[in-house]
C-alpha cells in the first residue's frame, strides 16, 4: 500500500507546563509545539515538533521549525506517493542541511499514516518488540537541595525506574550528594548536564565518579565527541550522549571515538524514525544500549517516542513520564499513564499511535496555524 499526501495542516499550540523546567542552558514554562497533521485518502497522521522556544538545545527552534517545515520541507511531500514512511526521510534530506526536528514532525506523521492506513500499531511497523516500557522521570533543577531530594524520593516511591537530575555550575557535587546518600547506594540516579562543563572540570568529574551515578550524560559541548571520549577513558561511570549523537554518522564516529557507553535517542534530534532506527542499530551491533530520551513532548510526540523505545536495544529506562506529571489536561485520549511498577503499556491493540487526539482542545490552544500548499 503507497501513501499519497494530499493534504497538510501545520499547527502551533501553547501547552502550559504545570511547573516551569529549568535545565542548565534555559526554562520553559509554557510549552510552544508544532503539530503537523497529514491528510491521504480519509485517513490522518499526526507529527510533533519537539523544537523549543530558543535554539539553546540545538540550532533548531520552534520559529525556526516553522519556517523550515512551511518553506521547503512540507511542499516537498504534497501531491507524492510514497510506497512506505522509509521513503519519505531521504526525500526531506536532500539537499537541505539541518533541520532535523523540522524534518522529524513530517516523518513521524508519515508513519502513522501508514500506520492508521493498514490498521496496524505504530510500534509494529517500526519493528518493535516490547509489550511495556521502563519509565524514568527528568528533574529539572529544583529550588534547592531540600527539593531536589523530596523530588527525588517521591519519584522512587511513585514507581519511576530512574531519576534523572539536571546539573549546572553551582547545582552539581551537593545536590547529587545528598540525593545519594537519602536514597542509598542501589538507587537508579543518574545526571544530565546539558552541555555545562568543559574538560577544565575534570576534578568535579572524579568527585562525581564516586558516587555510584547510572551514567552522566552529554557534560561537555552539544556537538563535541573528541572531549567526551578523553573525559570518558578517565571515568568509571558511562557517559551517555544525547545533543552530540545527531545522526548514524554520529553514533559511528562516537562508538569508533569510545565517547561514552550509552545513547540516548530522540527521534527529533536524528530526524526521525529512520536515523532513529539507524542509529539504534548501530549502537546495537557496537554493544551500547540506548534510551529514548524526551523533549517535553505532549501526547502525540510521547506516542512516537513509546512506540520507538519498544524496540529491542531500548534497554535503559526512558525520558517518558506520564501525561499528568506535564500537563493539567493532555491533548490525547487517553492520557498516557504509568502503573506503580514505572512502567507504560505500549498500545500494540490500537492501530497508529494509539491514542486519539483531541482536536478541540488543539484548537482552543492553537496560535497559529496554516495548510501548506505548493
Ligand atoms: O537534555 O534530555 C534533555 C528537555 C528539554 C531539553 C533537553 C532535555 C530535556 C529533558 C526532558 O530532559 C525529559 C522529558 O521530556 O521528560
Ligand atoms: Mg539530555
Amino acid at each position: 500500500m503507497s501513501i499519497e499526501i494530499q493534504r497538510i495542516v501545520l499547527r502551533e499550540i501553547a501547552l502550559p507546563l504545570k511547573e516551569p523546567f529549568r535545565i542548565s542552558s534555559g526554562v520553559q514554562t509554557v510549552r510552544r509545539i508544532l503539530l503537523v497533521q497529514l491528510f491521504s485518502d480519509g485517513a490522518e497522521g499526526w507529527g510533533e515538533c519537539p523544537a523549543g522556544e530558543l535554539p539553546n538545545y540545538s540550532p533548531e527552534s520552534v520559529d525556526t521549525a516553522w519556517q523550515a517545515v512551511r518553506l521547503w520541507l512540507a511542499p516537498r511531500l504534497l501531491g507524492r506517493a510514497f510506497a512506505a514512511p522509509e521513503e519519505v526521510f531521504p526525500v526531506l534530506d536532500a539537499n537541505i542541511r539541518g533541520h532535523h526536528m523540522a524534518k522529524a514532525c513530517l516523518e513521524m506523521a508519515s508513519y502513522e499514516l501508514a500506520a492508521r492506513q493498514s490498521g496496524e500499531p505504530l510500534a509494529a511497523l517500526l519493528g518493535g518488540e516490547r509489550r511495556t516500557i521502563e519509565v524514568g522521570i527528568s528533574l529539572g533543577i529544583q529550588e534547592s537541595t531540600t527539593a531536589l531530594v523530596e523530588r527525588a524520593r517521591a519519584s522512587l516511591e511513585r514507581g519511576y525506574r530512574k531519576v534523572k537530575v539536571k546539573i549546572m555550575p553551582g547545582r552539581d557535587l551537593a545536590d547529587l550528594r545528598a540525593v545519594r546518600m537519602a536514597l542509598g547506594p542501589g538507587a537508579p540516579i543518574m545526571a544530565d548536564a546539558n552541555n555545562a562543563y568543559t574538560l577544565k572540570d575534570l576534578g568535579l568529574f572524579r568527585r562525581l565518579d564516586d558516587l555510584g551515578l547510572m551514567m552522566i550524560e552529554q557534560p561537555l559541548a552539544w556537538d563535541d565527541l573528541l572531549r567526551h571520549a578523553e573525559l570518558q577513558r578517565q571515568l568509571r561511570t558511562p557517559l551517555c550522549l544525547d545533543e552530540s549523537i545527531t545522526g548514524p554518522d554520529r553514533a559511528e564516529d562516537a562508538l569508533a571515538l569510545g565517547s561514552g557507553r550509552i545513547v540516548n535517542i530522540k527521534p527529533g534530534r536524528v530526524g526521525g524514525f529512520r536515523q532513529s532506527r539507524a542509529v539504534h542499530d548501530i549502537c546495537a551491533q557496537g554493544g551500547v544500549p540506548v534510551w529514548c530520551g524526551g523533549m517535553l513532548e505532549s501526547g502525540v510526540g510521547r506516542a512516537h517516542n513509546v512506540a520507538l523505545a519498544s524496540l529491542p536495544n531500548f534497554q535503559l529506562p526512558g525520558d517518558l513520564s506520564p501525561s499528568e506529571r506535564y500537563w493539567e489536561q493532555d491533548i490525547v485520549e487517553p492520557a498516557w499513564t504509568m502503573d506503580a511498577e514505572g512502567r507504560m503499556t505500549v498500545p500494540w491493540d490500537r492501530p497508529g499511535m494509539g491514542v486519539e487526539v483531541d482536536l478541540d482542545r488543539v484548537e482552543a490552544l492553537t496560535v497559529r496555524k496554516e495548510e501548506i500548499t505548493r
